[in-house]
């Protein structure tokens, strides 16, 4: 069990949503088998919609793939998502024959030339709208910086194509315990201003595991 501190607390972390089933449920989904599927920087070479999936997006260095292997407790989709080339890619991954996970690409680099932009947004507003397995999108917005710009944009994509979509704080860890509440309150709500958003911010940090065992259990709902 995570331990909540006195500022996040286990109604913060949404813990208080879960029974001990449902937690355990989570953690065996995660700690069962997760391959690769696909790595795809198109629409026309996208795997099967064979699984129910859950995405995951954020400027690049949020911490996607490290809160990815956090909860799978594995070093899978970081070394495939560091492959040269692949860093314009929707990498797929499997959870045991009942949940897919998706990691976007990263965006936000401030010198990306703007023919990558413009790739990076047309791939994503394709698969937001055209992906019919797609059950949830999550936002990873670092505590430390709060919500950026392009984090706003990225929003406005999801609520034009109608995905519910929720955030998640990555780096906890980073921020001053004195400084927590403020964060997960500023975030919610600039993320409560979206039609297509839950206003539950997921807390985590891939460093002490916060969030974590939370987060698997919810995401183990959208499973198989
Ligand atoms: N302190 C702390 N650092 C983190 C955490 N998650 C990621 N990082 C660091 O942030 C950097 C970017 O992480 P990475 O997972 O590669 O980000 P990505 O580009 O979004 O996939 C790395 O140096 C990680 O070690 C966290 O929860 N806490
Ligand atoms: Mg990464």
């Amino acid at each position: 069990m995570e331990e909540a501190t006195p500022e996040t607390s286990s109604s913060d972390l949404g813990l208080d949503d879960f029974s001990p089933e449902e937690l355990e449920r989570g953690r065996l989904l995660f700690a069962g088998e997760c391959h690769f599927i696909a790595a795809s920087n198109s629409l026309d070479n996208l795997p099967p919609l064979d699984l129910p999936e859950v995405a995951f997006a954020g400027r690049s260095n949020v911490g996607k793939s490290s809160l990815v292997n956090a909860l799978t407790g594995r070093r899978t989709l970081a070394r495939a998502s560091q492959t040269p080339g692949r860093t314009r890619q929707l990498i797929f991954f499997a959870l045991a024959q009942r949940l897919q996970l998706v990691d976007l690409p990263g965006y936000g680099y401030a010198k990306a030339p703007k023919t990558d932009i413009k790739a990076w947004t047309t791939l994503t507003r394709q698969f937001l709208s055209g992906r019919q397995s797609l059950q949830r999108m999550f936002l990873l917005i670092d505590a430390r910086r709060g919500v950026s710009p392009a984090d706003e944009d990225m929003m406005k994509l999801m609520d034009e194509a109608a995905v519910p979509w929720a955030a998640i704080l990555t780096k906890m860890d980073k921020v001053k315990i004195s400084e927590q509440k403020a964060v997960i309150a500023k975030t919610t709500e600039k993320v409560s201003r979206h039609v297509a958003a839950y206003p539950h911010v997921w807390i985590t940090s891939s460093e002490t595991k916060l969030g974590i065992e939370a987060l698997r259990a919810h995401l183990a709902s959208y499973s198989l």
